[in-house]
């Protein structure tokens, strides 16, 4: 009996990083206690020979891609190329606060921005550092990488971000032997007729790390918009102020979130954005 990580799964083959390091493929036995479907990537597991005979309790579940137990999600947005969007930031963060994931803003490429571009993004991004940890890196500078690497340690992270932010890239250059994959239109993958999707985990620096070309598109078909207050978690700190409890900060009397805005104590932009979001999702799913 041994235990391990699952840290890929191919054609109902699943490879498991043991506790000495090796790796061993094996098949999951029929029937688990504590999953009800099948074992993911990032489950912690006891196997036996080639068997995984127990999967432990996960604390959370990310959909797309499919990677269980994520501690830390870095949203790598670029500075330019492509430019950087408050709006997919914002996104990004609902996600992953929704489900339960530390999140990490990265801003990259920031060696393409000129000191002015530099500066004006860091003027709004510096009231999301009261909330968010950020990061500003380049592949070209090796010193803005050193904190990055030192946070993989010991735990699951997904780089999140659009196509084209820097996330292979930035894997590369956090340890050079990686050599994935750069500059290439993820859109084209996963959908062809042979093309085979799947997750992986891949080792750096003592920790468990998914580039993840699927987190990319942003959909929010299982979060209610009554919810949606919670997951700003700046939003949420004003709310018991709002006159009323459970006040979605949009049209009703009284509301600390909107006195914030018009007052300047939270960036118009992250407050309209909010908007969108809200509105996005109740597209999806109407109140009724
Ligand atoms: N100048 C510069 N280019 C970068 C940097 N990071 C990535 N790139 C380039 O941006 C393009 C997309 O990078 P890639 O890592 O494939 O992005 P991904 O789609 O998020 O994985 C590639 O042409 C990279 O060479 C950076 O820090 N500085
Ligand atoms: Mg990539
Ligand atoms: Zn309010």
């Amino acid at each position: 009996m041994e235990k391990g990580r699952i840290i890929k799964l191919i054609g109902g083959q699943y490879t498991v990083l043991l506790e000495d390091g090796n790796r061993r493929i094996a098949k999951p036995r029929g029937k688990f206690r504590h999953v009800e479907v099948s074992p993911k990537v990032g489950d912690l597991v006891v196997i036996e020979g080639e068997t995984i005979t127990e999967v432990k309790p996960r604390f959370n579940e990310l959909k797309r891609p499919p990677i269980v137990n994520v501690d830390t999600a870095f949203i790598i947005n670029a500075i330019v190329e492509p430019n950087f969007s408050f709006n997919l930031l914002d996104r990004f963060l609902v996600m992953v606060a929704y489900e339960s994931i530390e999140p990490v803003i990265v801003v990259s490429k920031i060696d393409l921005a000129d000191d002015d571009t530099l500066q004006s993004l860091k003027q709004t991004l510096n009231y999301y550092e009261n909330y968010y940890d950020i990061l500003y890196t380049s592949v070209k500078k090796a010193s803005t990488l050193d904190v990055l690497r030192g946070r993989l340690k010991n735990r699951i992270s997904v780089f999140a971000g659009q196509t084209g932010s820097g996330k292979s890239s930035l894997l590369n250059a956090l340890d050079e032997r990686l050599n994935i994959k750069t500059g290439t239109i993820s859109k084209a993958l996963g959908r062809g007729r042979h093309t085979t999707r799947h997750s992986e985990l891949i080792t750096v620096n003592g920790g468990l790390v998914a580039d993840t070309p699927g987190f990319s598109k942003l959909d929010f078909d299982t979060i209610d918009c009554n919810h949606l207050p919670e997951l700003y978690p700046d939003f949420f700190a004003l709310s018991s102020h709002c006159k009323f409890r459970g006040c979605h900060h949009l049209n009703e009397p009284k509301c600390a979130v909107k006195a914030a805005v018009e007052n300047g104590d939270i960036p118009s932009v992250r407050y309209e954005n909010y908007k969108l979001i809200y509105e996005a999702i109740k597209s999806i799913k109407p109140l009724y």
